[in-house]
């Protein structure tokens, strides 16, 4: 059973019913009802939800204004009602401060999704441009070190660890020491072992004073629902930092309760987790949320998405603009810059300049974008990242891997370097990045 469709699913179905009726006072009641239910089932606790059937219950009285009905009026009481519930109009964001360094420590209960959100809060700041390190201090679990230092490899940030140690104090010291050099965010795997927050709590004290994390945060597992309550306000009273990130969202009936209750304790929800996969992982925005639940169509999200986009795709502009790629990536840009229009185009954007860049290479490239695909493929990746070391015996073999005609090879060749060169060139023009 998923919770956010489950969830979602029935609420959206308790509101269409209600918006198919003729809204009388009977229709409204069975609403509330229905709300009710499914708040329940979604383990948000009992006074909660009498709270919120009586803010609904008192809308059945209320006259509404001119052009809307009572269905009207109950409705944005609901939504209302939903974000106060889960969180508030206050979304909480992690504070990093770019310029020093960054070190996060993350605790939690055993199997409470610890690693697994180390790596997906890694490469979610990864994909901002912090360059962040992950930290196994895990060693009490057999093959936590080896779990993290695969997902590390998966995302491509650096890792540190100690096999064969099991002082997890000394290894997150050894750590910070080995990557901090390297990185401006490091996030710290604790172990688990406890069942029990008081245990926990003390650990993580103990870590805390040696280590001075920057940031420490709670991992709470959303089965757990209203249980939530207890383990973060346990935790909210021996720190003062108090931020969470709540896990398995996707996968459990009681995500209402974990959410409410986090939040009812005073404790910052940071992020949520949606999924086993690294990208499953979102900034806990209650008033987005609630239009997800609701269906209520979240242009903020998708808003945030296209940004988070733009950045990568900038980064790769600024890399290309600098003369900082290889073959695979000049087609991979070129393909991008045709999706935006011609390069020469946006150079004309830049005031002073009207820049006629390698139009006769753009335009030849753009001639022979699959044909170059094709001989990429068959290149070794050495080649690809520096094909210099291509003689014409090789060439040769390459054309006939990618049914090409030797010549093309070359031509790829020759537009590359000329490509590069160009870039280079502009810059020393004093032409930066086209985008800004
Ligand atoms: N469906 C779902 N599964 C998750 C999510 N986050 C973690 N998991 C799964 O939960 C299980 C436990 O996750 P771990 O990251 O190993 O948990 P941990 O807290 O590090 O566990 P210990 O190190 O044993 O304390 C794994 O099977 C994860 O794939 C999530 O958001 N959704
Ligand atoms: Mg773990």
């Amino acid at each position: 059973m998923s919770f956010l469709k489950d969830f979602s699913k029935s609420l959206k179905d308790a509101i269409n019913k209600l918006k198919g009726s003729t809204g009388d006072e009977a229709a409204l009641k069975e609403f509330i009802r229905d709300i009710q239910r499914i708040l329940l089932r979604a383990d948000v606790n009992v006074n909660i939800v009498l709270e919120l059937s009586n803010k609904l219950q008192a809308k059945i009285k209320e006259d509404p204004p001119a052009g809307f009905t009572r269905k009207d009026l109950i409705l944005k009481e609901l939504y209302d009602s939903l974000i106060d519930i889960l969180g508030g109009r206050n979304k909480h964001r992690l504070e990093l401060n770019p310029s020093s360094l960054n070190i996060i420590m993350l605790v939690g209960i055993q199997g409470s999704g610890k690693t697994t959100t180390a790596a997906k809060l890694a490469y979610y700041l990864k994909k901002r441009n912090y360059r962040v390190g992950l930290i196994s201090a895990d060693t009490y679990r057999l093959g936590a070190y080896y779990q993290l230092m695969q997902l590390a490899q998966k995302i491509e940030v650096p890792f540190y660890g100690e096999a064969e140690s099991k002082d997890s104090i000394m290894i997150a010291m050894n750590g910070i020491k080995a990557l901090s050099g390297s990185c401006n965010v490091l996030i710290i795997d604790t172990a688990g072992r406890h069942r029990n927050e008081a245990s926990l709590i003390e650990e993580m004290k103990e870590m805390a004073a040696k280590i001075n994390p920057t940031h420490v945060i709670l991992v709470i597992d959303a089965t757990i629902g209203q249980a939530a309550y207890n383990q973060a306000k346990a935790f909210n009273e021996a720190t003062k930092i108090g931020s969470i990130i709540i896990t398995k969202l996707d996968g459990s009936a009681k995500g209402g309760g974990a959410i409410s209750a986090a939040k009812a304790t005073g404790a910052k929800i940071l992020f949520i987790g949606i999924g086993e996969k690294i990208e499953e992982f979102e900034e806990f925005d209650p008033v987005s949320f609630t239009n997800q639940l609701l269906g209520l169509g979240d242009i903020d999200l998708l808003s945030r998405k296209i940004e988070e986009a733009r950045v990568e795709q900038k980064i790769r502009a600024e890399k290309f603009m600098r003369g900082e790629f290889n073959l695979k990536e000049l087609v991979d840009q070129i393909k991008e810059f045709r999706k935006m229009g011609p390069l020469s185009k946006l150079l004309n954007l830049i005031p002073g300049f009207s820049f006629e860049l390698p139009d006769e290479a753009m335009k030849e490239a753009e001639k022979n974008l699959d044909k170059w695909e094709a001989i990429i493929n068959s290149m070794t990746k050495k080649e690809i990242t520096d094909p210099k070391i291509i003689d014409r015996s090789r060439a040769r073999r390459i054309a006939r891997g990618a049914g090409v005609d030797v010549k093309d090879v070359e031509r790829l060749i020759d537009s590359y370097n000329m490509m590069k060169r160009n870039v280079k060139r502009l810059k020393r023009f004093g032409i930066n990045v086209p985008y800004r």
